[in-house]
This record gives C-alpha cells, structure tokens and sequence, in this order.
C-alpha cells in the first residue's frame, strides 16, 4: 500500500502528491526542511527539530504558512494517517509556486510537504565495523554566503562532498572549512575523543546545530565526561582514542578510518557504544506519542 503524503493541508496518496514545476523549491532550492524520526511510535525531539525549522525558515525570510501548534498536528497526523510506529519522517517547506524568475515576491503562498516514510536503516556493519572516511576537497560553504546552520533545501555543497567520498569508496566525506578547521561530514556531525575529553566542531565551524549532536553532548555529560565544542583539525581526528558520527537517520556510527589512517584501536570504541546505549534507551523512552499516550 501506497504512503499518504500530507500536501498543504490535505492527506493524499502518494501518487497523487504533486507539486507543480513552478516551485521555486524545484527550480531553485528555495526552502527548509528537517528530518525527524519516530521510534516505536513516539516522535524524537519534536520540539527540537520544529524550532530548528522555524529557525532556519526565519533566515531565508520564509513564513510558514501554519503556527508551530498546527504544523505539530499535521506531523503527528501524517505518522497516525500510515499507522507508522518506526519511521523517518521528512518535513518540507519551499517558497512556493511563483514564475521563472527568481523573486521570491512572485510566490505568494509556501507549499507544505509531510512525508512519513519506513526507516531505512544504515547497514548493520557499518555500526559493527566503523565508518571509512576520507576527508574530501569540497570546503564548507561560508556561513556569510549561506550559512550551514540553515538547513536548506539547497544541499549541493554537501552533495559534491559526498560524490567525492563515493568515489573515492569511501562510506562518507568529511567537510573542512574556509579556514580548514573540521566542520561536519554530509549529513552528520563529528565527535571526538581523547583521554575521556569528547570534543566537536562549534557552530561557527560551519556545522548544522544538529539535533542528536545536543542529545549525545547532554549523554555525554551525564555519563561524566568533559564535553568541548571546539575548533578540530584533522591532526586531532587522526589521534583520537574514538570518533563518530552523529545524525538522525544514522544515530550514533563509529568512525574507524579516516584518510586510510586507522582511528584509535581501529575497532568501534568503548565510549562510542556506551551513547550508542544511552542515546538508544532514550529514543525509545521519550518524544511526543502519536498514539494517544501509547
Ligand atoms: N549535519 C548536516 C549537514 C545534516 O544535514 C546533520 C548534521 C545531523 O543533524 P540531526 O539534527 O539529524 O542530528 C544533518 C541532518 C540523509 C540525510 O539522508 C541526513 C540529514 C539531512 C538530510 C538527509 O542521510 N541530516
């Protein structure tokens, strides 16, 4: 059977989504979007990721069409409507439809995208092996041209990176900035650790303020360990006791190789697994239910 897509307003078959050619999320990758999960029926740090929406949609001067309130029901509805328990669920907000020019006066009324979706989880060796990673040759963008912080429909800097890393048979890039300090890798933040001190790029490194990135700092502290956010080289990667990459759909993934260099003992580390747990127990214990309290 079909998802039920929610389209500014209503629940629609999937095939029955569309969105016209004009819009200038198609024609120019004018919007925001965010990438939330459900576990076992409850939804992840709702508030965290509707904040960063509202938040990233602010700086492209981008109004939602719905308040806060409305646009929580409507994702909570979307899950409800494909009796969804574990799901990945991406939410999507563009400028709209306007003409061929890019003014965004043109597009009088945002379009609204809810897609809840079966999570389609990373492979299984990946967690038991680590990652490889090679650092790649894209630099982050510059947060005075387009910030990285905003997470925008407009994703080609981390694209180009990723196209690097595959052919490179890498499993995932790792992005420096301007200044070639260590930013983030495509689609997750990095940590590291040395001597129980765990370490992660600053926002200004040009990193996505990622949602599991404050979860895993909050783990991290309570576990009793020094958390830093601080500007990393890649000198500090290549002598880290552990490294892992932290996002949404990924959850917590070792790094084990970074520029054929192995990190640490070369095997997934002992502190990574431990948040790996904490972070686990977490997502399955809290969120907002979509079941009426179950
Ligand atoms: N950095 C970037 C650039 C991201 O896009 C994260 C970090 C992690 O943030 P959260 O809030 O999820 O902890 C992201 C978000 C994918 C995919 O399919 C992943 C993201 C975005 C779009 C697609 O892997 N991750």
């Amino acid at each position: 059977m079909g998802l039920l897509i929610y389209l500014d307003g209503q629940l629609l078959p999937e095939d029955q989504a569309r969105v016209s050619v004009f819009d200038h999320g198609f024609l120019y990758g004018d919007g925001v979007f965010e990438g939330l999960r459900s576990y076992d029926g409850r939804i992840f740090c709702l508030e965290e990721h509707l904040r960063r929406l509202y938040f990233s949609a602010k700086a492209i001067m981008l109004e939602i069409p719905l308040s806060l309130e409305a646009l929580r029901k409507a994702i909570i509805e979307t899950v409800r409507a494909n009796k969804l328990r574990d799901s990945y669920i991406r939410v999507v907000v563009t400028r709209g439809v306007g003409d061929l020019g890019l003014d965004p006066r043109k597009c009088p009324r945002p379009t609204v995208i809810i897609i809840a979706s079966r999570i389609q989880l990373y492979p299984e060796s990946h967690y038991q092996k680590g990652l490889k990673v090679v650092t790649v040759a894209t630099r982050r963008n510059l947060h005075e041209s387009l910030n990285p912080a905003i997470k925008s429909l407009n994703y080609l800097n981390n694209i180009l990176a990723k196209i690097e890393a595959n052919l490179a048979g890498a499993d995932e890039g790792l992005i420096l900035n301007q200044a070639g300090y260590v930013s983030e890798c495509t689609g997750e933040n990095i940590f590291v650790l040395h001597s129980g001190i765990l370490s992660t790029p600053p926002v200004s490194a040009g990193v996505l303020a990622g949602v599991t990135r404050n979860v895993v700092m909050g783990i991290a502290t309570g576990l009793g360990l020094e958390v830093r956010e601080r500007n990393l080289t890649r000198h500090d990667l290549y002598v880290a006791d552990e490294c892992f990459l932290t996002g949404t759909a990924a959850e917590i993934v070792p790094v084990t190789s970074l520029d054929g260099r192995v990190i640490g003992s070369g095997l997934p580390g002992k502190i990574t697994k431990e948040i790996s747990e904490f972070f686990r127990q977490k997502a399955f214990s809290e969120g907002t239910p979509v079941y009426n309290g179950k």
